[in-house]
């Protein structure tokens, strides 16, 4: 877990998390990703899920390369999932889902790394936070046809929930968003948002990631919670 000072910290890298695995990109994997980071990427998830996805090897040695990009250039690595594979590439962090190993037993292995956790429900929220979650992901908000088993698009009402219950936890939402609709997330009370699609599959990386930073910063209220 991790400080005060860090949590305001972290809430500031969550505000354009991109998250890709190569079956994501049309071209090089890599290329997408400096491409990505060049342009303002606060934070990176590498996520290399589904059809034709890298495994063995081939994942490490992508994984490297990508961990090394993101230390050259200050950007969190945060790995989906795989808790081996983020403690051989010395990773920065973990995101875990409901159906993934159980958080606390991430947060044991971890230490003190990032651990970011997908939750859908307050119950879950409740319980990540007491095994040791240092943020939520928060999705689908809008339809996406990019995660396999994603649940119903559910809008941001839960993010609300948590912002109107007192809850100061780094929040970022995930699913269907682009620079059109990102505003409406952060006004609803996340502290960023994370994207595949926008970025991954944009014709302009670069102009997708900057859009998306403008619609974000141009939403984010000044000291909302009292920074
Ligand atoms: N997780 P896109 S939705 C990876 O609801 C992921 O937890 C989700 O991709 C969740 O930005 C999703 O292309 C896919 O919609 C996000």
């Amino acid at each position: 877990m991790i400080g005060s000072a860090d949590v305001e910290r972290l809430r500031a890298q969550l505000r354009l998390y991109f998250v890709m695995g190569s079956v994501n990109c049309a071209g090089d994997p890599f290329e997408a990703a400096a491409k990505a980071i060049e342009s303002g990427v606060t934070m990176f998830q590498f996520r290399e899920k589904g059809t034709g996805s890298l495994e063995g090897e081939a994942k490490l040695r992508l994984a490297g390369r990508l961990r090394a990009l993101c230390r050259a250039k200050g950007v969190p690595f945060l790995v989906n999932d795989d808790v081996e594979l983020a403690l051989a590439v010395e990773a920065d962090g973990v995101h875990v889902g409901q159906d993934d190993e159980s958080v606390a037993s991430v947060r044991r292995r971890i230490g003190g790394k990032l651990l970011g956790v997908s939750v859908h429900t307050m119950e879950e929220a409740r319980r990540a936070a007491a095994d040791g979650a240092d943020y939520f992901g928060i999705g689908p908000i809008y339809p996406t046809s990019t995660k396999a088993d994603a649940k119903p698009a559910a809008g941001t009402a839960l993010i609300e929930r948590l912002r109107a219950e007192g809850w100061t936890t780094p929040v970022v939402g995930i699913g269907g968003i682009d620079a059109s609709n990102a505003g409406d997330v952060i006004r609803a009370g996340a502290d960023g948002v994370a994207v595949i699609t926008a970025i991954s599959r944009a014709d302009s990386i670069e102009r997708s990631a900057r859009e998306l930073l403008r619609a974000v910063a141009s939403a984010q209220p000044a000291g909302r919670f009292g920074e």
